[in-house]
């Protein structure tokens, strides 16, 4: 018999929890990080070397698989985990975000939105109805719904129609989902920095009922501070007993701040995306390998680390290739990034486990503290 979709808390230490989601794919260990996986392939790593950091689970964007190579391809051939050969669970955004970024290439209304594909200027169209069907057709495991989030600043009467909308939309989307047993569908919390407008979002969400919740629309140029404020309450308005997914979040000491709000999962491209322009991040903060201190360096990136870059090669060899734009600069920065995502994950994990996050966080701000020497 194949697992259901559930989750379950195993331990608590202050607002920060840890447990396991079990699915029909696999379990995802919480808290969890997903590598962003956008286009069918998380950047320079071979999905067995994503699965060697530790990860569970990977995220995949409606978006950009709906222009290219269309969801209907990737069904006929399999789905996206054969596709893309992970067979271990996917997450996939609903495509309202990725679209709302393109500007002014798109147009709004009560039913969906208009936009022109920012590869070939072709136009489409996206519903809940759709992007529903999009992610079914991609196998997804964990479906988001449709939603639409206004970037920060913006006026309270913006932010509460937007969230409106996407409640309505979060209905629609809960319909065409249907019933897919071993297959999740979550909800998106709405309402900028607004506490009421996160509170009826909350309440509009857990009146449809999901598997899983989401805190959308933060991190959206609002700062730490102020994400933080919003996450001192937006997590408890969500059911205590379900997953919360905190959307594109973010640095380490931003996911740090975050789990210790009570936030399960989070995804973010910066740990791929910095690899590939030589930033890597390590206990002792942002070491960007590109700096001319590292040309002869015969150390590794972080002795603490056991991924390969940092097993095999010295600060100088990394210097060298991710200056010389060569693929295996790429390669080797995003491997170490990857790894350090998820060892800190891993961390967390034992750290609530165990009683001792409060330690952990301590020991976490003092070795950034120090810095990189
Ligand atoms: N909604 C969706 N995807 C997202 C966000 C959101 O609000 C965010 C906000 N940080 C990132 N990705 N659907
Ligand atoms: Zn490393």
């Amino acid at each position: 018999m194949t697992a259901a979709f559930d989750f379950a808390l195993e331990a608590s230490d202050g607002r920060a929890r840890t447990g396991r989601i079990t699915t029909p794919r696999g379990e995802i260990r919480t808290p969890a990080f997903m590598p962003v996986g956008t286009a069918g392939t998380v950047k320079g790593m071979l999905p067995e070397s994503v699965r060697a950091t530790g990860a569970d689970i990977l995220l995949g964007n409606t978006y950009h698989l709906m222009l290219r190579p269309t969801a209907e391809r990737i069904d006929r051939l399999g789905g996206l985990h054969g596709f893309m050969n992970w067979d271990r669970p996917i997450l996939t955004d609903s495509g309202g975000f990725q679209v709302m970024s393109l500007g002014a290439l798109r147009k709004l209304d009560a039913d969906g939105v208009t936009f022109k594909s920012h590869i070939d200027g072709s136009k489409h169209r996206l519903t809940p109805e759709r992007s529903m069907e999009i992610q079914r057709l991609l196998g997804s495991d964990i479906v988001m719904c449709f939603d639409e989030c206004p970037s920060l600043p913006a006026d309270r009467d913006r932010i509460a129609a937007s969230m409106r909308l996407s409640m309505d939309w979060a209905a629609r989307s809960k319909a065409a989902f249907g019933d897919r047993p071993g297959h999740a569908l979550f909800g998106i919390q709405q309402g900028g920095l607004e506490r009421d407008l996160r509170a009826e979002s909350a309440e509009r969400l857990r009146a449809i009922g999901f598997h899983g919740y989401a805190i959308g629309g933060l991190a959206v140029g609002e700062g730490q501070a102020a994400m933080f404020d919003c996450l001192d309450y937006a997590p408890e308005q969500l059911p205590a007993d379900r997953p919360r997914y905190l959307m594109g979040v973010g640095k380490p000491d931003d996911i740090v701040g975050a789990v210790a709000r009570g936030v399960d999962m989070m995804d973010c491209v910066l740990p791929t995306r910095s690899g590939r322009t030589g930033q890597a991040f390590t206990r002792h903060g942002v070491v960007n390998i590109r700096n001319a201190r590292h040309a002869d360096d015969p150390r590794p990136l972080d002795a603490a680390c056991g991924c390969p870059a940092c097993r095999n090669y010295s600060r100088a060899y990394l210097h060298h290739v991710s200056r010389a734009k060569e693929i295996i600069g790429s390669m080797l920065m995003t491997w170490h990034n990857l790894q350090f995502y998820q060892d800190l994950m891993a961390g967390m994990r034992g750290a609530i486990a165990e009683g001792r996050f409060d330690a952990w966080q301590a020991e976490f701000h003092a070795a950034r503290a120090e810095g990189d020497i």
